[in-house]
């Protein structure tokens, strides 16, 4: 039986993660992947995946927001003022 070099991908059609968001690329969004990006940005590697929550080309503070309001809600019950 062939052992694969690599994981496999969860679903054919999904070969990578591309969810915005997902930045530890698990293929999906939760509180690791906030981790994960302040991470990135603490260390402006770039990130990886769907880092660029925000999809400006660059990963940096704007997608700790734009992360935050993917994973619990862009108008949730705690949403900052303007
Ligand atoms: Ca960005």
């Amino acid at each position: 039986m062939p052992t694969p070099t690599a994981t496999s991908p969860p679903s054919p059609t999904e070969p990578r993660s591309n969810l915005l968001g997902d930045a530890n690329c698990d293929g999906s969004l939760r509180a690791a992947d906030l981790t994960a990006l302040v991470m990135a940005v603490a260390t402006n590697d770039g990130g990886a995946c769907g880092a660029d929550a925000d999809a400006s080309g660059v990963v940096d503070e704007a997608d700790l927001a734009a992360t935050v309001s993917l994973l619990y809600g862009a108008a949730g019950d705690a949403t900052e003022p303007e």
